[in-house]
């Protein structure tokens, strides 16, 4: 039988990918480029998985473009970039990587944090310019234990995020659809209600997916409703903050300042208003970037592909409805 042909857009390791060539077909395309015409269309017409970055979009025109696609596997937890109504109308089982993130994207938020309370980019220049020994230290900073984090989402992520400020001693409130009733009786989090979340919070840290509801749903309304000295971090979407009214929050000091890791568009372009405001630290969508949970993410990437082609349940399905619709008809 031959073997199925799969299009790899992620980085995958060279003994993952021995595994993966011993049972596909390998074509590699460029992380980002467009894959309804990155090749010949009699190759795409026989195309039976994927393993693509965040970089990969699947819109209409690329699951027209893969007739025979069987299996996306997004080597991300978030798969705003896969329509995913479209994939399940079409039988396209779609996975992801939840969990073995968790860790390294709330580390990054209390990285963000951090910085911002303290500081620390700023300190980091009045050192190495010599203005230490010219101006004397810097002004004083922040303290962040017994300070309230307000968590909008309280997913996987957003736990991990409540469970690490217990270790510094804030208070954690929280919104969300749901009630996380297990996080409330655990003491990690106490529930507010939205406007609650944002009026209370010394920092606001945003773990919520990208979806049509949370689009541009942190404004100019929720900034003029956070105390002067608070700070917004963001290592979700871009997307779910309207960064023009954050912008304007940010220079008319409505806001503190700022801990993106995520904006609307990425790349960021140096050109954009946020690289000239001083009050905001900046990372380049870096939340799973260490080489231990990247390694994680894509082992878990291309177990679901293989899982997935080769009739096993695979362990994290978007929709497992197609997964249920396929094994009810063989
Ligand atoms: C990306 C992410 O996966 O998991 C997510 O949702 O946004 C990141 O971890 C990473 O940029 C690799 O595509």
């Amino acid at each position: 039988m031959p073997q199925p042909r799969v299009i790899i857009t992620a980085p995958v390791p060279a003994d993952l990918r021995e595994q993966l060539a011993a049972q596909c077909e390998i074509i590699d395309v460029p992380t980002g480029a467009g894959l309804a015409d990155a090749l010949p269309k009699e190759q795409l017409d026989s195309i039976e998985g994927v393993v693509c970055t965040v970089r990969s979009k699947f819109d209409t025109a690329v699951f027209d473009a893969l007739p025979r696609l069987r299996v996306v596997s997004n080597f991300a937890v978030g798969y705003d970039n896969i329509n995913i109504p479209e994939a399940t109308k079409r039988n396209v089982l779609v996975c992801n990587t939840p969990k073995v993130l968790d860790g390294a994207v709330a580390d990054l938020t209390f990285g963000l944090l951090i910085c911002l309370a303290r500081d620390l980019v700023r300190g980091d220049a009045h050192v190495r310019s010599g203005a230490w020994a010219e101006k004397g230290a810097p002004a004083l900073t922040q303290d962040i234990r017994g300070k309230t984090l307000g968590l909008l989402g309280m997913g996987r992520i957003g736990r991990v995020v409540a469970e690490t400020a217990k270790a510094f001693n804030m208070k954690v409130i929280y919104h969300n659809r749901n009630r996380d009733a297990e996080a409330e009786s655990l003491g990690f989090a106490e529930y507010r209600d939205r406007d609650a979340l944002f009026a209370e919070s010394d920092f606001l840290s945003i773990h919520v997916p990208l979806t049509p509801e949370t689009r541009h749903s942190v404004g100019a309304k929720e900034f003029a409703a956070m105390k002067p000295t608070a700070y917004l971090i963001n290592t979700s979407r871009g997307p779910v903050v309207d960064e023009a009214a954050l912008i304007d929050a940010l220079k008319a000091g409505r806001i503190a300042g700022a801990g993106l890791d995520v904006m609307e568009q990425e790349p960021l372009p140096a050109s954009s208003p946020l690289c000239a405001l001083p009050n905001v630290v900046l990372q380049a969508h870096v939340g799973s970037a260490t080489v231990e949970t990247r390694r994680a993410m894509i082992d878990l990437a291309v177990r679901n592909l293989l899982d997935a082609l080769s009739g096993t349940r695979p362990q994290a399905m978007v929709n497992p409805e197609v997964w249920a619709g396929a094994s009810e008809t063989t």
